[in-house]
């Protein structure tokens, strides 16, 4: 299984002839397997808004390996998740206007991507958050943490 550590080097933007990586921008993927690309996620302190891609490198469609991107503090994971089930696929598997939720996605199936953009002002230094796949039965192995802020930016060889 990949294990590896996202640090907002989903897009390269071109400026002035130079390459650079926008780290408020992550690109992550998703596959058939059930599995993420990353199973963390960071971005800088001064990010204002955070872009977020998801694509969904399988084959297989949204009624059998769909995935969404959600996001939203550790402790509220499970209600989301179980909510979401009641949910069902028509309503993305999330519960509808719920405050718990940072930022969502829809559910995409095999070759689709989608991107969500939302604002870092609710987000609490040192909170734990947490980004998952609300597909049912997904967010046990499809969750990762997302983290905001300094010093747990720098990337970790071999994590
Ligand atoms: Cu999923």
């Amino acid at each position: 299984m990949r294990c590896l550590r996202v640090i907002g080097a989903g897009l390269l933007l071109l400026a002035g002839g130079v390459a650079y990586a926008d780290p408020c921008n992550i690109t992550i993927e998703s596959n058939d397997m059930m599995q993420f690309s990353a199973h963390e996620m960071a971005v800088p302190a001064d990010c204002a808004a955070v872009e977020v891609t998801l694509r969904h490198a399988g084959k297989l469609p949204a009624t059998v390996m769909g995935h969404d991107w959600v996001l939203a503090k550790d402790s509220d994971v499970s209600a989301i998740v179980h909510a979401g089930q009641s949910a069902g696929l028509t309503h993305g598997y999330l519960p509808p206007n719920d405050p718990r939720i940072i930022a969502a996605t829809r559910v995409l199936g095999g070759g689709e991507s989608t991107t969500v953009k939302f604002s870092t002002a609710g987000l609490i230094h040192g909170e734990r958050y947490s980004f998952f796949c609300t597909s049912p039965g997904h967010a046990t192995v499809m969750r990762g943490r997302f983290t905001i802020g300094g010093a747990t930016r720098v990337a970790q060889a071999g994590k």
